[in-house]
């Protein structure tokens, strides 16, 4: 998968050599491009930002070095266009699934208070927010996007880092998980995962997940119990 971003902080993106990620990169299953905005700017100190008309706080990232470098980045239009931004859509594996079918993503990163809207109109396909809060820049949100995309890459995770078992596949939260030793600081591991009755442990796991998902999740919860009606008693 083909990933472009653009940003006025493209040295933040080095973290992307690290890891799974890294080795996905080195393989060639995953090939991220970062692009410096500031390149683009016709402006005498290339600069990227200016007071917001109108008045108010803070500085906006303005039009021209940002549609130049959206422009020069994706001459065909081939790739779909994200801006990270607190007021798009709250991303959820579904959307990372959905992302991850495309053949390329541009990721727009914004500074300060954000970009002039025209560039949203113009050149964005889509607004995604990671999460209820505000950040100094689009960088992390990218990075965040980027990394649960790849993780659907063919060939990124092991087979025994596989997507299919985890946490939100099937809509609840993850189960608790132990390794040796046996037991820690006085804690051990519960009797029923030492029995090697498979039975048993995929039992006991759907039960700790659905108590877990009902405690702390309780939207995540009813929405499961709504998908899975307890069979009810044979009619006699
Ligand atoms: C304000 C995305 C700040 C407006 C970006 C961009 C948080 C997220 C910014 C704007 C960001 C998020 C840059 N902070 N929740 N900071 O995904 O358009």
């Amino acid at each position: 998968m083909k990933i472009k971003v653009a940003t006025i902080f493209p040295e933040m993106f080095d973290v992307l050599d690290v890891g799974i990620l890294g080795k996905a990169q080195q393989k060639g299953l995953l090939d991220v491009e970062v692009v410096n905005i500031r390149d683009y700017s016709t402006d005498k100190h290339k600069k990227t930002d200016d007071a917001p008309f109108g008045g108010g706080a803070g500085m906006v990232m303005t039009p021209q070095p940002l549609h130049a470098t959206i422009c020069a980045m994706d001459k065909e239009r081939k790739a779909k266009r994200i801006y990270l931004s607190p007021r798009g859509k709250t991303l959820d594996q579904q959307t990372v699934e959905r992302l991850a079918k495309e053949q390329e993503l541009l990721l727009v990163c914004g500074s300060y208070e954000g970009i002039d809207e025209r560039i949203i109109a113009l050149d964005i396909d889509e607004e995604i927010s990671v999460g209820d809060y505000v950040l100094t820049g689009g960088e992390l949100p990218a990075m965040i996007l980027i990394n649960a995309v790849s993780r659907y890459v063919d060939g990124v995770l092991g087979s025994s880092e596989s997507t299919s078992e985890e946490s939100f596949s099937n809509g609840l939260l993850e189960y608790p998980q132990y390794t040796r030793p046996q037991e820690f600081e006085g804690l051990s591991v519960p009797e029923v995962l030492l029995g090697g009755n498979h039975k048993q442990i995929d039992d006991w796991r759907l039960a700790q997940s659905l108590e877990i998902t009902r405690q702390r999740r309780p939207d995540l919860y009813e929405k499961y119990v709504e998908n899975h009606p307890k069979p009810h008693d044979k009619e006699k």
